[in-house]
């Protein structure tokens, strides 16, 4: 699928005698903070949005939180190969269609149009590779037909299982390693989160769907698995694979998505390129409105194009949620947005005073200020004590004398800021 546009993200000069370090980061399988070291190339696969209802603040905070971090890998001289993926096909997006009368393709097209250019106005780095499930049918049903063979999966009906108990005998994947979950948890995760639990005939009631047979006003399409459409969790998997390879840097998400989703993706892959999906899993913090997730299927949703369309300065959007933590769950206030027009106007003050001369102990504080902002967002994305430190230089006010500071608050906060000269 078509990319939005990239944002500029200028080189930010590194003092001699700097370390380049990788950034640390929370890995949900470990429960440990962890490095995200790259081979070469670090390897990002974030999921993406299913296209059924346009882009909340929760999707942006999740997005937005793996963009600081491919900003850091920048950062520190990695190239960054990115991979995301469009659920365009899937149980909500249809009902959703079905609701309201409208084709399903029209509706995931107009949807994947205005996150586009929500995500563009909020400057957040675009993937190399943006894949929808509807381009890669071919090659999930084939991975599904591999499973078959392999006797990791089972046909049901029209539909194909996954078969949990055989990939933990033949694959280096165990069930609940990265979730932590117990047993009885996760099976009330599977039934709100997609699973069917429930379902008859099935080898263990955790076993999810790889492939769904032809279902009477469904699309379907035909494939090495026979007719029908993919699961969830397998295109994850496959388009991983298929861009990224196995073993990649770093997993991403919504912390809604440890399980199943995550789990069983790496299950599958595991399954079928016998090696671990992923390093690092590594899992966004929920934002809230109204005392409750925001979430499509309750409604209470802010839209990063609502507040857009309400004249905010989409970079007033993006500090609002850097001043919280990724990993921290919390509530959206409107009230945010007047606190990041404040920041944002100090800043922008702070940057405009110009030093006539150049003043050795002024250009020292700056280099003091961007080691700061480095090492925060190195520690585990922190990203409100790397505002702070960008607050507390603003309020001596200083003069600026080089253009260090405004080019690493693009740079790594990805907001640009008048030009100090
Ligand atoms: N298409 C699947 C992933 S393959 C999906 O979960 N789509 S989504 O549109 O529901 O969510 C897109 C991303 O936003 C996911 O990473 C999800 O974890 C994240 N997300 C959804 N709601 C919130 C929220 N309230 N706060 C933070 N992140 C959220
Ligand atoms: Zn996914």
């Amino acid at each position: 699928m078509r990319v939005w546009n990239a944002p500029e993200v200028p080189a930010v000069p590194r003092p001699d005698g700097t370390a380049v370090d990788v950034p640390l980061l929370y890995d949900t399988a470990s429960g440990q903070l962890v490095e995200a070291r790259p081979d070469d190339v670090a390897r990002l696969y974030v999921c993406g949005i299913t296209p059924y209802d346009a882009t909340h603040l929760g999707h942006a905070a999740t997005y937005l939180a793996f963009d600081t971090l491919q900003r850091v890998w920048r950062d520190a001289g990695y190239r960054v190969h990115y991979a995301q993926n469009i659920t365009d096909v899937d149980d909500p997006l249809l009902e959703r269609a079905a609701q309201t009368g409208v084709d399903w393709r029209a509706l995931a097209d107009e949807q994947i149009d205005l996150f586009r250019r929500d995500m563009e106005a909020l400057r957040i780095l675009p993937p190399d590779d943006y894949v929808a499930v509807t381009e890669v049918i071919e090659q999930i049903g084939r991975a599904t037909s591999i499973l078959l063979d392999r006797g990791m999966a089972y046909r049901l009906g029209d539909d194909v299982y996954f078969d949990i108990q055989a990939a933990q005998d033949a694959a280096p994947w165990v069930l609940g390693e990265e979730s932590g979950l117990d047993r009885a948890t996760m099976l009330a995760l599977s039934a709100e989160r997609g699973g069917d639990p429930d379902r008859a005939g099935k080898r263990d009631p955790l076993d999810p769907l790889l492939w769904r047979g032809p279902r009477p006003g469904e699309p379907s399409w035909p494939s090495e698995a026979g007719e029908g459409r993919p699961g969830w969790h397998i295109e994850c998997s496959v388009i991983a694979l298929m861009h990224l390879g196995r073993d990649f840097t770093v997993q991403g998400g919504g912390s809604d998505l440890v399980f199943p989703h995550h789990e069983l993706s790496a299950g599958h892959a595991a399954a079928l390129s016998g090696h671990p999906l992923a390093r690092v899993y590594s899992h966004a913090g929920m934002v809230a409105y109204d005392g409750k997730k925001m979430s499509k299927s309750l409604g209470n949703l802010v839209l990063v194009s609502g507040l857009r369309e309400q004249g905010a300065d989409p970079r007033t959007i993006r500090l609002a949620l850097l001043a919280h933590h990724y990993r921290s769950d919390w509530e959206w206030f409107d009230s945010a947005l007047d606190e990041a027009r404040l920041r944002l106007t100090a800043w922008q003050s702070a940057i405009s005073r110009r030093a006539d001369e150049v003043d050795a102990e002024a250009a020292l504080e700056e280099a003091a200020l961007v080691a700061r902002i480095r090492a925060a967002l190195r520690n585990d994305l922190d990203t409100p004590s790397a505002l702070r430190a960008v607050d507390q230089w603003a309020a001596t006010r200083p003069a600026v004398v080089t253009d260090l500071v405004p080019r690493a608050i693009d740079a790594l906060l990805g907001i640009p800021l008048a030009t100090a000269r």
